[in-house]
């Protein structure tokens, strides 16, 4: 089989790239080793940038997204037993996010996928990118039903996620990397309850960070910060409510209707970025080339923004047959994905309780959180980055 772009992995950055490249005419294969059940059974994003949403409107696939997403003009930072709501749409001079979740967002673009004819192939068992460094053309091999497979294409899109096989196929002496582990997790739950606010509620609290999100009005995302050891089995629903309840500002706790939770697990937290993101005709695209810890929500929006880059540079190569755009991929894309590691870091490490925190580190935090919520500076800044740098 031959086409012009392959693309490993059917997650956002892998669809968002397919339907783009579908949409202008550029023939394009989605692979991926899991089932599509599987890869929609995945909780995880739920806020969009303004750029994001942009970019599914580019890929035509944004009418569900716009019809039932929720948009979002501040959110509020919970502390000392207050709320103090960020105004996003008042400090970034009119820009909101919408709260819309990632498996729907993945949903619309396989529709879309499928409606346009494009071609995906899932369950392909070791899918492996060859040849992309040389002149040659590169090709990717995978297994299905027993069988071995080979596309032939001008480029491959390493879509593939943090654990995927794009990165790992590099050369370790023309890759760099760069990684911080943070000591805690996220225990995530999402129940049929009514969310406790109308917008989301960043909590720092003694006993550890805690997150009221939400995917409708009628269907809330919890998290709370964990211990890395902990395990999924000894949480109960009625635990985690009750560790929930405690670290919320009372009238938040009061309001809180709970129920049956239909999704629970724990997730590290993380930061990683593998530099270059080029290997001459391999291009690595979202959590790929990099992973963030999720309190800034940039984990997806840092995928749309490396996809609207690559997308641009193919564009370019085959309309214009100019190479600038593939040239300067790397650097572009890097220089948005450092900003937006340098804000998840500092979300991370200013709402959440570490455990080897001293008193001076303590006492940092508060001014910190004080500081933003005195100073109109501070607050637009954390705004300008919470609803996204322009890409
Ligand atoms: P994905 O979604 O991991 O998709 C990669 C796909 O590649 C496939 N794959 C392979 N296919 C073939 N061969 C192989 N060897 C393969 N290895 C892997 C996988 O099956 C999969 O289908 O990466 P992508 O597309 O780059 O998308 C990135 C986002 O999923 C991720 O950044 C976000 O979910 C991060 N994230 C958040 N981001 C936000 O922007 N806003 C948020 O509010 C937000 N909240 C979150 C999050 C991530 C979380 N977790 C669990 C990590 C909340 C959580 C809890
Ligand atoms: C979510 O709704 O899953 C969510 C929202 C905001 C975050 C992280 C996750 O910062």
């Amino acid at each position: 089989m031959r086409t012009r772009v392959a693309v490993i992995g059917s997650g956002p950055s892998g669809l968002l790239v397919g339907q783009l490249l579908t949409r202008a005419g550029i023939d394009n294969v989605v692979l991926d080793r899991a089932s599509k059940d599987y890869i929609l059974g995945r909780v995880r994003a739920g806020v969009l940038e303004e750029g994001t949403v942009r970019l599914m409107d580019e890929a035509k696939s944004g009418a569900r997204m716009h019809a039932e997403g929720l948009p979002h003009d501040g959110f509020s930072l919970a502390f000392d037993g207050r709320d103090h709501r960020i105004d996003l749409f008042g400090l970034t001079g009119g820009k909101r996010v919408t709260i819309y979740g990632q498996t729907e967002l993945t949903h619309d673009l396989m529709d879309q996928r499928e409606k346009a004819g494009a071609l995906s192939i899932y369950e392909a068992a070791n899918v492996t990118p060859c040849d992309f460094e040389g002149h040659a053309p590169p090709y990717v091999t995978y297994e299905k039903d027993g069988v071995t497979h080979r596309i032939d294409c001008d480029f491959i899109a390493g879509c593939d996620g943090f654990h995927g096989v794009s990165r790992k196929s590099i050369p370790e002496k023309a890759i760099r990397t760069f990684e911080k582990i943070y000591p805690f997790g996220w225990l995530g739950i999402l129940a049929d309850v009514p969310p406790v606010s109308h917008e989301l509620v960043y909590a720092n609290h003694p006993r550890g960070f805690a997150l009221c999100s939400m995917r409708s009005m009628s269907r809330s995302r919890y998290y709370i910060q964990c211990s890395l050891d902990e395990q999924i089995d000894e949480w109960t629903d009625q635990r985690f409510w009750d560790e929930l309840r405690r670290r919320l500002p009372a009238h938040h706790a009061e309001r809180m209707v709970t129920g049956p939770s239909f999704e629970k697990s724990i997730a590290p937290l993380r930061s990683f970025v593998a530099e270059p993101m080029r290997f001459n005709r391999l291009f690595l695209v979202g959590d790929a080339a990099h992973i963030v810890p999720p309190t800034g929500a940039k984990g997806l929006n840092l995928a749309a923004s490396d996809v609207h880059y690559l997308f641009e540079a193919l564009l370019e190569y085959y309309q214009d047959r100019s190479n600038a755009g593939l040239d300067s991929y790397s650097a572009k894309a890097l220089a948005r994905v450092w900003k937006a590691v340098r804000f998840s870091w500092w979300m991370t490490t200013m709402m959440h309780r570490f455990p080897d925190t001293s008193d001076f580190d303590q006492k940092i935090q508060e001014a910190e959180l004080d500081y933003l919520t005195h100073s109109r500076a501070a607050a637009t800044a954390l705004a300008e980055n919470y609803v996204g740098l322009p890409f």
